[in-house]
């Protein structure tokens, strides 16, 4: 904290689960932050994006949750506030009668994801597992089977720092749409086009990241696989490809597997012609370095290991990996450099895939879940599986949400409990996609009642012991700082360069030192080399059906992440709109702005049209979070990805291999 004129500035870090996680400083005065701005600090422009209104608006947002309540008959939108030692109490009985009645505290589920990463929120974490063995989730919706092919390829999941954009010649956007979801990183993509860099952006959708670039190649829907080979077959003709054999395993075999491929099938199955794919291998050979960044959108489809292990393959073979400029950015996880000891991590924990939490709670039978709590989540609005957690849901003797605002999940719990904002909480927040780590400090005391998630978990742990000596061990007597200070160990100081977590006060600290990985030629596989995927004769990509003729994309939106979007909610359409082409759409005798009907195998759901020229005629785009009723996944059956669980020990879900039809309404 430091201050400037009579404003106090404190530092935080967006903890919104976003790629650029940006350094910000909150100008208080008089008990009230009056604005923000981005800290020039780690390498940041010091600008926000325009989510910035609403970040600080969260704090004094007149919807947002700010005393505990419960709901009169689930669902019945009946609710009556209560105390935190009414709502603690009630849950901590339950706790208690389930565990009495199971002979087992595995009935006890916790999903937790994407609201909030900050260290001592796995408080949350630390409090379940202190109650003995329970139900959770793991893995990640956002990026699992990318971060499985980048560990298979180079033996780590390490990013080069975003300013290495700067010395590339060439600048491929496979599959990221960084002009909405990683705004920040724009500027040095901009300013390594002045340099004189070409950008290419391949992407099924003409994208605002599209519109900035040099070139824009328009594939089909999960046919990044076929389009990595084919460059590969025609860097190979042009003798284009090379590579250090003590530094590499497989390449031979995969250089030679990719030309037998036959190329016509392969043309169809990315949507190009063989100008196109020329056109792009020439790109790949005259310039160097070339950088990749692989999105998390390409391996949103069921083979998009495979696709971003042949992408890091044309990237070695070009001869792009392991020097400046060079490599394919995907994501860094470097913060498992943490101990996470607020964990209190145990062997017994009973693991069900994020991605199929739904399909989990149906078949686990020894015991069943009867209790949920939700925190930094809502899955009943951005879980693929929506119908199956619907009909689930009365078998939970007890629903609590722990969240700002009455989200969809939240409408049907029995007890919501208000949270902490970022500008009310002490805590440490890393990144999954740039190199810093940074301190969050209150700038202001909770707003009404609310309470931090490491708060509620001492507030729970103290009854559950008072009713029940011995029930959790979970240390809740430790401050906020002791907390911290244990995550901090000499190791992590000595990665980060600092002495202890106090030196964050002065802003954020790297994690990493080198600005791009593999320099060296030694990569982080047991034997010290690159491993080349094997290429299977056939890649099973998935198209669409007479009955379902279009490919179903639901993206992450410009102006709010993800379902975080409650203050938004008065502005938004009440159904999600979807986008298609006009020629399609008049031939479907669709009108643009009304409303229409998308339905699959899965269920249907009521849309709002909006005619776009730019469209392929097979897609339908809607963007997910940005209508009030949501329900977009309820069309998703949840195709699993064809890797995920080496590092986040449930494979990937395929959020865009869906296929439907559409009618008017
Ligand atoms: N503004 C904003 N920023 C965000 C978020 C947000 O909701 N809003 N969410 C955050 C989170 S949680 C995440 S996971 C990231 C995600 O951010 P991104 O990595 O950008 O991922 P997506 O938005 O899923 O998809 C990116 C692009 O992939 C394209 N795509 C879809 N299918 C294919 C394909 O088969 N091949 C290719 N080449 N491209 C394809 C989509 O059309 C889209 O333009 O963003 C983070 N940042
Ligand atoms: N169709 C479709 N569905 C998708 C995707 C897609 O591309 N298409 N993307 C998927 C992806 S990549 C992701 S990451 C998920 C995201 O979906 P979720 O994991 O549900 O996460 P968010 O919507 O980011 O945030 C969930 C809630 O966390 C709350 N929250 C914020 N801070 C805190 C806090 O400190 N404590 C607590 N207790 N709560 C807090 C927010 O208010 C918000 O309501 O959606 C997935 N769903
Ligand atoms: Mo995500």
């Amino acid at each position: 904290m430091f201050f400037h004129d009579d404003y106090q500035v404190t530092r935080h870090i967006c903890p919104r689960n976003c790629y650029d996680s940006c350094p910000m400083l909150a100008y208080t005065r008089g008990g009230k932050i009056e604005f923000i701005t981005g800290d020039k600090k780690a390498g940041a422009s010091g600008r926000l994006c325009n989510k910035k209104e609403e970040i600080l608006g969260t704090v004094y947002h007149p919807r947002r949750l700010l005393y505990p309540q419960r709901q009169l008959g689930r669902g019945s939108g009946h609710w009556q506030r209560i105390s935190w030692h009414e709502a603690i109490d009630t849950i901590a009985h339950k706790i208690l009668e389930l565990k009495e009645h199971y002979h087992s505290t595995l009935p006890l589920c916790l999903n937790k994801y994407s609201g909030n990463f900050g260290l001592l929120h796995y408080a949350a974490e630390g409090m379940f597992n202190s109650l003995g063995p329970t139900t959770q989730t793991t893995g990640t919706p956002c990026f699992s089977s990318g971060l499985d092919a980048q560990r298979l390829d180079f033996g780590a999941n390490v990013a080069a720092d975003i300013r290495q954009m700067l010395e590339a010649k060439l600048i491929i956007l496979w599959g990221i749409n960084p002009a909405w979801t990683s705004v920040h990183t724009m500027p040095i993509i901009y300013a390594a086009q002045e340099r004189g860099a070409k950008v290419v952006v391949i992407d099924p959708v003409y994208t605002e990241t599209a519109h900035k670039a040099d070139y824009y190649i328009e594939l089909r829907p999960g046919g990044d696989a076929a389009l990595a080979v084919l460059l590969l077959q025609k860097l190979a003709q042009d003798g284009k490809l090379t590579y250090n054999p003590d530094q590499t395993t497989g390449a031979a075999e995969l250089i030679a597997s990719a030309r037998q491929m036959p190329t016509a099938p392969l043309l169809k199955d990315a949507g190009q012609t063989a100008e196109t794919v020329a056109f792009l291998a020439d790109l790949l050979a005259e310039n160097h370095p070339t950088h990749i960044w692989c999105g998390f959108g390409l391996q949103r489809h069921v083979q998009s290991g495979l696709t971003i292990r042949l992408i890091d393959a044309l990237s070695l073979l070009t001869g792009n990996v392991g020097i400046p400029g060079g490599g394919v950015n995907f994501a860094d996880k470097g913060m498992d450099i943490f101990p996470y000891r607020i964990m209190q991590k145990r062997q017994d924990t009973r693991f069900v895939n994020i991605n199929y939490f739904a399909r989990s709670l149906k078949t686990l039978d020894d015991p069943p879940i009867r209790f949920l709590w939700v925190s930094c989540r809502d899955p009943l609005r951005q879980d693929v599986g929506l119908m199956e957690l619907m009909q689930f849901w009365p078998q939970l003797e007890m629903v609590v949400v722990a969240d700002k605002f009455m989200t969809h999940s939240a409408q049907l719990a029995d007890i919501v409990l208000p949270v902490t904002t970022e500008f009310e909480e002490l805590d440490v927040y890393g990144s999954y996609f740039r190199h810093w780590v940074g301190l969050n400090e209150p700038a202001v005391p909770p707003q009404g009642e609310a309470k931090s998630d490491l708060e509620i978990a001492r507030l729970l742990t103290r009854r559950l012991n008072e009713l029940a000596p011995g029930t959790s061990n979970f240390p809740c007597h430790h401050s906020n700082e002791e907390f911290l200070t244990a995550e901090f160990t000499p190791e992590v100081c000595q990665a980060l360069h600092i002495e202890k977590w106090q030196d964050l006060y002065q802003g954020p600290a790297r994690f990493r030192h080198h600005p791009y990985p593999w320099q060296d030629g030694r990569f982080a596989n047991p034997d010290g080399k690159f491993h080349c995927c094997t290429l299977p004769a056939d890649f099973p990509q998935l198209l669409p059906t007479q009955k379902y003729p279009f490919h179903f994309l639901t993206p992450h939106a410009q102006d709010h992440i993800n379902g975080q979007n409650y203050h938004k909610h008065h502005i938004m359409p009440e159904y999600p709109i979807v986008y298609i082409h006009p020629d399609v759409g008049k031939k479907l005798q669709l009108q643009d702005l009304h409303p229409a009907v998308v339905w699959n195998e899965q269920g249907q759901i009521t849309v709002s049209v909006k005619f776009r020229t730019d469209l392929a005629p097979d897609i339908i785009l809607s963007l997910q979070g940005a209508s009030q009723k949501g329900g977009l996944n309820v069309l998703n059956s949840g195709l699993p990805t064809d890797l995920g669980t080496l590092t986040t020990d449930a494979s990937g879900v395929a959020f865009y291999d869906v296929f439907v039809n559409i009618a008017p309404k």
